[in-house]
Parts: C-alpha cells; sequence; structure tokens
C-alpha cells in the first residue's frame, strides 16, 4: 500500500532468454531457477529506475532485433544459436507501476517520478518510513522506497547512498534487503560463475565470461566500476576499453563514475563486477527521464542498438576479444 492509500498490485520480476535451445549447452530453466550451461551469457537490465521509462523500450526492441533477424541476419542468428542473451525489460516493476499511477485523473494526470520501489513497511527500527505522497512530477525530489541501485550486496553503504527513507538514494535498511535486488543477485550469480577473487584489487581473469549491462538515464554515459571508490578497478583497462568501443557506437562519454560522476555504493555494476568479475556497464541513455518516442525512433534506439549488439557479440570473453579484430 503506498503513503496515499493505493493498493499496488505487486508485479512478478521477469527474465527472458532468446538463445536456440536445438544448439547444444544452453541453460536449463525449471520454474524459477535456472541453472547455468555452456554458452556465453550476456545479461541485459533495465529501468531499475523505475521513472527512466526510455529504458525498457529500449530493452524491448533489443529483443525484437534478436527475434525478428534469427534466419535473416547472419551475425544475429549466430548470436542466437551459440549465445544466450537475457533480457529483465524491467527490475522494478512496481515503481513502474507508480510512474503510471500518477497518470491517474485523480492525480492529475502526469507520471510520477518514482525512483525507487514502493516498498513501505517498517523499513528502519525507531525510524517513521517516508510519508511524502504523492511523488514528485518532474525531476528529483523526496519520496518512498529503497533506491534498488544502492541496496545491491557489494560494498553497501557508506558515502555515495543515504540512511534517510525519503532520500532519492535511500540505501534500504540492510544489504539486497529489497526482493528485486535479491532475487536478481541470486539469479544472475546463477547464470555466470563467479571469476574474481574478494579483494577490491584482485582481477577477473582474462578469460573471464560473461557481460552485464544496466540501462540507466540520463546523461549520454556510459559508466564502468569502480563506481564506489575513486581507484581503478583491477581489470580497468580492459574495462575501459569495452565502455570506449560502446563510446563509438553510440557518441556517449565513456567514464569511471567515481571519477567523472559521483560516488555511489550498492550499485548493480559494481555487483556484476565486483561479486563476479564480469564486466559490467551503465549506460545513461538521452538527455530526459521521459522522451518523447520520436527522440527514441530517431536516436536512442539507433544510437544504442549497435552497442548491445557488440556486447552479446564479445560476451564469451570480453576482456580479450575488445581488442579485436572484430569479424561480421
Ligand atoms: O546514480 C545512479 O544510480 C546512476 N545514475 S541515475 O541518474 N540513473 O540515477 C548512476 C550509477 C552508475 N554506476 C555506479 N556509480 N556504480
Ligand atoms: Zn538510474
Amino acid at each position: 500500500v503506498t503513503p496515499g492509500g493505493d493498493a499496488l498490485p505487486g508485479y512478478p520480476l521477469r527474465a527472458m532468454r532468446v538463445t536456440n535451445e536445438a544448439v547444444a549447452g544452453s541453460s536449463t530453466i525449471a520454474g524459477d531457477t535456472v541453472t547455468r550451461g555452456q554458452k556465453p551469457v550476456f545479461f541485459l537490465m533495465a529501468n531499475i529506475h523505475a521513472r527512466e521509462i526510455t529504458t525498457p523500450e529500449i530493452a524491448m526492441r533489443f529483443l525484437d532485433l534478436l527475434l525478428d533477424g534469427y534466419g535473416v541476419d547472419a551475425d544475429v542468428t549466430w548470436l542466437v544459436d551459440y549465445h544466450e542473451i537475457w533480457i529483465v525489460p524491467t527490475a522494478n516493476p512496481d515503481g513502474h507501476w507508480l510512474v503510471e499511477l500518477g497518470e491517474q485523473e485523480e492525480y492529475g494526470g502526469l507520471p510520477f517520478y518514482q525512483r525507487k520501489n514502493a516498498r513501505l513497511a517498517n523499513l528502519l527500527d525507531g525510524v517513521d518510513d517516508c510519508a511524502i505522497w504523492p511523488p514528485p512530477t518532474n525531476g528529483g525530489g523526496d519520496h518512498f522506497g529503497v533506491d534498488l541501485n544502492r541496496n545491491h550486496s557489494f560494498a553497501w553503504g557508506g558515502e555515495g547512498s543515504s540512511p534517510e527513507p525519503c532520500s532519492p538514494v535511500f540505501r534500504g535498511p540492510a544489504a539486497a534487503s529489497e526482493n528485486e535486488v535479491a532475487q536478481l543477485e541470486a539469479f544472475i550469480s546463477a547464470l555466470v560463475p563467479d571469476q574474481r577473487g574478494p579483494e577490491m584489487d584482485d582481477p577477473a581473469p582474462d578469460d573471464t565470461t560473461g557481460l552485464f549491462i544496466t540501462l540507466h538515464s540520463f546523461s549520454n554515459l556510459v559508466l564502468w566500476p569502480w563506481g564506489s571508490i575513486e581507484a581503478p578497478a583491477p581489470n580497468k583497462d580492459d574495462l575501459q576499453a569495452i565502455g570506449d568501443k560502446f563510446a563509438t557506437y553510440n557518441g556517449y562519454t565513456s567514464c569511471q563514475p567515481s571519477l567523472c560522476l559521483y560516488i555511489t555504493n550498492g550499485a548493480s555494476d559494481d555487483w556484476a563486477y565486483g561479486e563476479l568479475g564480469i564486466p559490467a556497464f551503465t549506460f545513461e541513455i538521452g538527455d530526459e527521464f521521459m522522451p518523447p518516442y520520436s527522440e527514441i525512433d530517431a536516436r536512442q534506439w539507433p544510437d544504442n542498438a549497435p552497442a548491445l549488439f557488440y556486447a552479446a557479440k564479445i560476451a564469451r570473453t570480453p576482456y580479450q576479444t575488445v581488442h579485436g579484430p572484430d569479424v561480421s
């Protein structure tokens, strides 16, 4: 229930796999659990921040590209046969519902700029839950919920997130306290082996397999770890090489967020790289949270499609394959 008394439907988190099961090596899916196979994994997620509504659109268009191109385009056909592409179009389905709730007549017809999830239930002992209602209808501003991109379990807490329940960057009561984050972490860990040691300066091996991208908006950036500290990641040169390569396609600025943006902790990209060793990136798409479709058609999709496609192509051994040559 929201602070305004609206009952949330409570949506499930959905992940979609694209691969050709007739080619040996696919993961196996049984109910809600997955067991990894031998195919390289490209994991693409979107919309962990609910108001960043261009991101599920881009993720779904990437799904269309793979399905429409199978048997038509040689590169797509090879990718779908020999790789697995996993897509979570919205990592924050309840937050997305809240964005749409603002469009109801009783709320004035404008989308709520809900960033966080929709959790409201005794989050912190001895501290009142955030009672702000309704959420803002433009830009930033305080609102209820937990920032899922501050709730991941790697290096959770400290400078770069907030202990205040109304803050847009509220980290939640504990590492991976939120269902969305706990399930996502368990799921990705089942798909991709842990290939990096436990220390901040342990490098992942050159032949690390798997690649992770989380789609956000906005600012036209390609970001790579670390976000939580200013020191370079142990695989910094290769992370930067991949980020710079993406940037040749989408024209964005490729950089380390703790140096070019701000410090964060509990973010998805730092978790995927820090915990598993796989190269992990945040794309900050475009110039606003709610662009018109004409902007997605004209720029955001054509700019980002080849970057996502390249990510899927190098997923077997990205730290090595990024150094080329490229084969079509
Ligand atoms: O602050 C964030 O969570 C992201 N920016 S946004 O405006 N979409 O909220 C940036 C996160 C980048 N990744 C790390 N800093 N680890
Ligand atoms: Zn975001």
